[in-house]
């Protein structure tokens, strides 16, 4: 018997020692004053995050190894506070794929205006092709200086991403990652580097970035450093730069120079698939066309479906979602299309989920080949701060971006935060 306990206990940490599969973390200031309400999502190889799998989905896992990993600031803050555990509510599991995923958010209250740089790092990733997979680093920076633009704090930028796409070797492939940011700010894209990144800083090989769509674009051939059925890991940093140069705290931040970043990580697989490499799953109508924006009003329902097509036939949709969202099992089209399966999918946000998600349908065939992903941008208990006219005066109401938040632009004569003094 000890032979075969023994061989048991090695796999098992073996398991364990390399089990990150990336992940992303955001931001947005709440009423308080210095206080922060931070928004991550992680995913694991499956049965070594924090306590997800399929039949637990929506549930808060406190169990898994990766329960009570630290959320901690490792810059700005005096010491390296701990600002939150990482057990999530799970949003997704596949045993098959070997990942689960989950979300969660927490709030924290600073000292003071920072920038601070709050990360979550350990080891190790799973194993890769390519690099030398270690300890990994997910960090974002937050800057809670008011802005003279909005006369308000900033947000951070907001992206996502599934754990893990499969991307059939030897195919030139394109991949877009969704991002947004509710201060209307520019939004761009880059390659993480440093710390940032930790084990996996340049992680595909040979690949291209668009910086302002965040689409990567590799060739994955031997020549190009690319294995049959390997896995790369991809660090990407989003910022957010303002339009025109702006003052935040007596410092003057110009449109080159970014307010915030947050990290966006995540696997690519290759392996080598039948049929060409045009031939995947495709989303089709009445699936939402990618960047919609979904507005859904204080305590109203999202409902929308996902149709997809592959003559192969269509097994199965995973989402990137926003934790509390449901979907269907996959039914046969009710248009009467042959290869189309489609998915429901319904929400009812809470008051807490206010603000800007992302929402990301895949679809896969019988082949084991992916669609490109359709991403669609939901705006949760949407109040439209000018709706109620807040400005006096004859003062126009402009919104910040998509936010709660407002300026009034002053007619002739008045002054003051809704116009309401009187020059005279
Ligand atoms: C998920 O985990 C729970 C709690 O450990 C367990 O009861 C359940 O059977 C698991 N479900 C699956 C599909 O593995
Ligand atoms: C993480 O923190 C939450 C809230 O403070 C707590 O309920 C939960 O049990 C913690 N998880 C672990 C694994 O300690
Ligand atoms: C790969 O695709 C991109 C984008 O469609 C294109 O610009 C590029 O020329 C292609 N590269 C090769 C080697 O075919
Ligand atoms: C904000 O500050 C910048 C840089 O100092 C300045 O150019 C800009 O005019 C200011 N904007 C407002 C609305 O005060
Ligand atoms: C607001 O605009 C209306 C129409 O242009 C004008 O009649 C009115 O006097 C204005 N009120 C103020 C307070 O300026
Ligand atoms: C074709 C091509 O660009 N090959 C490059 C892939 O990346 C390796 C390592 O960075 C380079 O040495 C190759 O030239």
């Amino acid at each position: 018997m000890l032979p075969v306990v023994l061989f048991f206990a090695i796999s098992i940490t073996f398991i364990e020692a390399s089990h990150f599969r990336g992940g992303t973390i955001n931001w947005k200031p709440t009423n308080i004053a210095n206080e922060v309400e931070f928004r991550f999502k992680l995913g694991w190889t499956y049965g070594n995050g924090a306590g997800c799998n399929e039949s637990l989905i929506g549930e808060y896992v406190t169990t898994g190894g990766e329960a009570s990993g630290s959320w901690i600031c490792t810059k700005g803050c005096q010491t390296q506070i701990i600002l939150s555990n990482t057990s999530y509510i799970c949003t997704g599991a596949s045993r098959s794929e070997n990942w689960e995923q989950g979300e969660y958010t927490f709030k924290y209250k600073f000292p003071d205006k920072g920038p601070f740089t709050i990360g979550f790092s350990s080891s190790a990733w799973m194993t890769l092709s390519y690099g030398s997979a270690g300890s990994w680093n997910v960090e974002t920076v937050v800057d809670l200086r008011t802005r003279n633009d909005s006369k308000r704090l900033n947000s951070s930028p907001i992206s996502g991403s599934r754990p893990m796409y499969r991307l059939q070797y030897g195919c030139n492939n394109t991949l877009t990652l969704p991002m947004t940011d509710a201060d209307g700010d520019i939004i761009k894209c880059r390659w993480s580097r440093g710390s940032e990144c930790a084990s996996v800083c340049n992680g595909l090989p040979n690949a291209s970035l668009d910086t302002d769509t965040c689409t990567l674009t590799f060739y994955s051939t031997t020549a190009n450093q690319y294995q049959t059925n390997g896995w790369y890991a991809v660090a990407l940093t989003i910022e957010d730069y303002p339009r025109s140069a702006i003052s935040m705290g007596g410092t003057t931040i110009l449109p080159t120079t970014p307010i915030s970043s947050v990290p966006i990580q995540f696997l690519i697989n290759t392996p080598s698939m039948s049929g060409s490499c045009q031939e995947r799953p495709i989303f089709v109508n009445n699936t939402p066309p990618e960047n919609q924006l979904l507005v859904i009003k204080a305590s109203q329902s999202l409902n929308i479906r996902f149709y997809a097509a592959s003559k192969f036939g269509i097994t199965d949709m995973t989402l990137m979602s926003p934790a509390g969202l449901q979907k269907s099992a996959l039914i046969n089209d009710d248009l009467g299309r042959p290869d189309v399966s489609y998915i429901v999918v319904t929400w009812t946000p809470k008051q807490t989920d206010r603000g800007a998600h992302l929402l990301c349908g895949t679809a896969e065939d019988t082949q084991g080949k992916m669609s490109v992903p359709r991403c669609l941008t939901v705006l949760a208990w949407v109040i439209d701060p000018c709706h109620s006219t807040p400005c006096q005066n004859n003062g126009t109401c402009k919104r910040v971006g998509v936010t709660a938040d407002y300026n009034c632009i002053c007619g002739p004569g008045y002054t003051g935060v809704l116009c309401g003094n009187s020059r005279y």
